[in-house]
């Protein structure tokens, strides 16, 4: 098998070229051949300096995560980098694309780092559970000091070349199109001076002088970092650089790297990364699906979830059609628009061109001939079923043919609004999540008659969108929902037997979740769909709004809220729940967190396990996918279903059994045979 490493001279210069599509993954092949073009320079008198660059679309975008968990195969990237910034003839790394993880490190060890300015350098190891492995840790610190490494180590976002310039961690900013020439004489101009080794640079000093910088970086993400150990290992291993010696650092680097690749968060997080490109794969559509071309989008209704929507192909470039039944609704509605995009400008996430661009692409109407020339139109009308099938009824006479027409419904049947239609090959739900223009999950709903060609069109948008999207089958909830009302029904149910409503809340957090439920639902108003009659009290809720507790806007829901939103459990509420179970005759008991997080998230397997033997979802680990973009399920634990299996879904369906709770046959099929999700 040929080298995906080749060398090239150019007059006293050698060039170490990768050529290892998708993205020169630095796999065993790859350093094998780096260190080889190493010795190849090292050992030639004529050669003076090198440089090293790739062919494709990247420099190295990291290690080999398909290597990972395997045994390993020489020579480790540690040992290639170390012969290569051993060397005293100049070695300068080229980049474009994006240097990541591994690939940041090879330029490290580098002697100069050059690149293109559309190029970004990162260390998104913390991402997949882990810190960089090949003297990362210990390297970039001392070149670019400890401050300046902290959030590319421990948050691990790559950083744009101009940046990368700013903070030292880059040489020099060439031309496009011109990288391989400009390295060649960069090297060249190199020749004759003494190399310039990261290892050996003193910028960590900052961290020794100023030892709070770990600290108060700790507690800028403690959020972010809460139950996830990576960050941490990261903070501790760039803490290191400043104390240690190079080489006693990078054996504490290997301690803290070893310890999380060994673990099951790095499992969860690398699991996670092949889930969500396994999910763009639609199994019985093939990868050369002809897609249609989407060059305009209609939205029907201007609301928050239409206006959202609209917003996700504005920002992407793509002209929106927007469509209300009343003018003060469609100004309403346009005017939300501009207003969220100028608050991402003045929160410096966009310029006020680039919002002047995006609404510029918006045409208001309140004409359905308007949506006519429309490749896609979605609605985002009121959750009746009459309402959308008069809808459809009215965009399949009027919108041109192939046109995708697509439901944002979040549990309507999709197949009896596709009936509405003479077309309902060309109908499908694209289920966007509140704030649409915020939240990345889209669920794509196939509908029993949806074309091959509309589901890959639409994955394909999704990506255009900057959407992360798993296909659901039609069943109430879809993937998402259908599981989150086993999880609420449990909530429910629990704090009439007895469970704090705040210890419902409080198990979700600690689990990993941004909040529970009971928060959730003072965050997003406990009067939502309320009848606003204070006699008519059926339901906590309603007996909570009977008493004015709206929620957080009201400065009291479930819980009190003080000035800062700070929550604190209400004895009011405490006594109108205890008074609702004694009228439904609930007998109340203390009970555990061990027995509520069970029963908050094994009924949400269960469901899983049925969606899966429903055919409903694809496979599992698009189910951990739904959950982890929409509803803030732990990146570190790796979704549901991946969860399920590290728990052990024997031990799963024993606790079902143990609170007298449904086993699917699917479920106990694979715990039976001793079988994990995915
Ligand atoms: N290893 C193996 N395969 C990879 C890969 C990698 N590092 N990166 C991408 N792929 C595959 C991916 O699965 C997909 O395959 C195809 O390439 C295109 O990727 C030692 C230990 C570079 C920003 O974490 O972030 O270095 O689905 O669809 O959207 O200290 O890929 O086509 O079969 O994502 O244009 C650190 C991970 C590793 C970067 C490009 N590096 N990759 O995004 O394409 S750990 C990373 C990405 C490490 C060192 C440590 C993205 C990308 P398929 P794609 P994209």
């Amino acid at each position: 098998m040929t080298s995906p490493i080749r060398t090239e001279r150019q007059d006293n210069v050698l060039v170490i070229i990768s050529d290892n599509p998708p993205v020169n993954a630095l796999g065993q092949a790859v350093r094998a051949g780096l260190a080889s073009g190493i010795e190849e320079a090292v050992g030639d008198d004529s050669v003076k300096a090198v440089v090293i660059r790739c062919d494709g679309r990247t420099f190295f975008a990291g290690a080999d995560i398909t290597e990972f968990g395997k045994p390993p195969q020489g020579p480790s990237l540690p040992e290639a980098l170390d012969k290569l910034e051993a060397s005293d003839k100049p070695v300068v790394a080229a980049i474009h694309g994006m240097a990541l993880g591994g690939g940041c490190e090879v330029a490290l060890a580098c002697h100069y780092r050059i690149a293109v300015p559309s190029a970004k350098m990162g260390l998104p190891e913390v991402k997949l559970g882990l810190i960089p492995g090949a003297a990362g840790t210990q390297r970039l610190p001392r070149l670019v000091g400890a401050q300046a490494a902290l959030p590319l180590v421990a948050i691990g976002d790559p950083i744009s070349a101009k940046k990368a310039q700013g903070i030292g961690l880059l040489d020099g900013i060439v031309e496009e199109g011109k990288l391989a020439e400009e390295a060649i004489s960069f090297a060249q101009s190199k020749i004759g001076q003494p190399v310039a080794r990261s290892s050996e640079g003193q910028a960590n000093q900052d961290g020794v002088k100023n030892p709070a910088i770990f600290d108060d970086f700790r507690a800028k993400h403690a959020r972010k970092m809460r139950g996830f150990d990576a960050p941490n290992a990261a903070i501790e291993a760039v803490k290191a650089a400043g104390e240690l010696s190079y080489a006693d650092g990078v054996k504490k680097e290997r301690e803290l790297f070893t310890t999380l690749m060994t673990g099951t968060q790095s499992a969860a997080m690398r699991h996670y990364f092949f889930a969500e490109r396994a999910a763009n794969k639609i199994d019985d559509v093939p990868a050369d699906t002809p897609l249609i071309d989407i060059a305009k989008v209609g939205i029907i209704g201007a609301g928050t979830m239409g206006g959202g929507i609209a917003m996700n192909f504005l920002s992407a470039g793509i002209p929106v059609t927007i469509l209300e039944m009343k003018q003060d609704a469609l100004d309403r509605g346009t005017a939300v628009m501009r207003k969220n995009y100028e608050n991402a400008a003045k929160r410096g996430r966009m310029t006020s061109e680039q919002v002047e661009a995006a609404m510029g692409l918006l045409t208001p109407t309140l004409e359905y001939d308007d949506l006519a020339d429309c490749d896609l139109v979605i609605e985002a009308v009121y959750e009746s079923m009459d309402v959308k099938k008069q809808v459809f009824a009215k965009l399949d006479e009027v919108v041109k043919d192939g046109a995708i027409l697509a439901t944002n419904t979040s549990y309507l049947n999709v197949d009896e609004i596709a009936l509405a239609t003479k077309r309902p090959g060309y109908v499908l739900g694209l289920h966007f999540f509140s704030p649409a223009n915020i939240m990345k999950l889209l669920e794509i709903v196939r509908g029993e008659k949806t074309r091959g060609d509309v589901l890959a069109t639409s994955m394909k948008l999704s990506k255009k969108i900057g959407k992360v999207a798993a296909v659901s089958g039609v069943c109430p909830g879809f993937i998402g929902n259908r599981m989150l009302s086993k999880r609420q029904e449990q909530a429910n149910q629990l704090i009439m037997e007895g469970a704090n409503y705040w210890d419902v809340d409080d198990v979700l957090l600690e689990f990993g979740f941004p909040m529970g439920p009971f928060q959730m639902g003072d965050l997003a108003g406990i009067d939502i769909g309320w009848h606003r009659d204070p006699s008519k009290v059926t339901t906590v809720r309603e007996a909570l709004c009977a008493v004015g507790r709206f929620g957080q806007k009201a400065g009291k829901g479930f819980y009190d809220y003080d000035e800062a939103r700070q929550r604190t459990p209400s004895d009011e509420v405490r006594q109108i729940i205890s008074e609702f179970a004694a009228k439904e005759g609930s007998e109340q008991r203390e009970i555990s967190k061990d027995e509520i997080r069970e029963r908050l998230l094994y009924p949400m397997v269960n469901e899983g396990a049925k969606i899966l033997d429903e055919g409903m979802a694809q496979r599992a680990s698009d189910i951990d996918v739904v959950w982890i973009n929409g509803y803030g399920w732990p990146l570190h634990t790796g979704g549901p279903m991946f969860w399920a299996s590290t728990v052990g879904l024997d031990e799963v369906v024993a606790g079902l059994e143990r609170h007298g709770l449904e086993v699917s046959g699917y479920l106990l099929q694979k715990a039976q045979a001793g079988e994990r999700f995915g």
